[in-house]
């Protein structure tokens, strides 16, 4: 059995929403469980340097779930569930009605060519470290410390909480 983290954006066609369903789905997900989850955030889209199309907010969450699924089959599972939801992949980092990241995997450090374990760029992102730790306070992230130090160098001011999430 293994511990897993899931992030979870949206901004596109009502995230809020997005997001109550993906959740209800990986509530459902086979041989796992939902354990914990945090409030829904939202905070201005990261964008790449040189994408100058305007996007909307993102809405963002983390789950926590137990599941004997292994990596790989987790990612078929969110993949399964972001297509239900309408994602359509046309740019990186480009608006989508819903995106799931495995977070960590246990204390996983993995990677190849479908998947890397932490996910990249998650120790820097407010997104992601905040809602995180009002799931757990002490946590190691593989690779990068521990959750309450990196969630404490990175400022809280560019998200706003929006309550729970329900
Ligand atoms: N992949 C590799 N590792 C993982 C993992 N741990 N979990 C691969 C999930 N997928 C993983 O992802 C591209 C490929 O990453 C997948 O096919 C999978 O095999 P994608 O979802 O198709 O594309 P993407 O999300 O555009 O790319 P990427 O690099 O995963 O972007 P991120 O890091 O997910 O960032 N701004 C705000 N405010 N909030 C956000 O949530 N999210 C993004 C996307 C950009 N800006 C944002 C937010
Ligand atoms: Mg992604």
């Amino acid at each position: 059995m293994a511990i897993v983290y899931i992030g979870m954006g949206s901004n596109m066609n009502n995230p809020r929403q997005q997001l109550i369903q993906a959740k209800q789905s990986l509530a459902h997900l086979i041989q796992s469980q939902l354990l914990a989850h945090s409030d829904l955030f939202q905070s201005k889209a990261m964008t790449m340097p040189d994408d100058d199309e305007p996007q909307a907010d993102y809405i963002n969450a983390v789950v926590k779930l137990d599941t004997l699924l292994t990596p790989h089959q987790l990612l078929d599972e969110c993949q399964r569930i972001e297509n239900e939801q309408g994602r359509v992949r046309n740019k990186r980092w480009g608006a989508r009605t819903l995106d799931l990241d495995i977070l960590l995997y246990d204390e996983l450090q993995f990677e190849d060519e479908r998947l890397s374990i932490p996910h990249p760029g998650m120790a820097e992102r407010d997104f992601v470290l905040h809602p995180m730790y009002q799931i757990e306070k002490n946590l190691m992230i593989p690779g990068y410390g521990e959750l309450h130090l990196l969630q404490n160098k990175i400022s809280a001011k560019n998200i706003q909480c929006l309550g729970a999430f329900v």
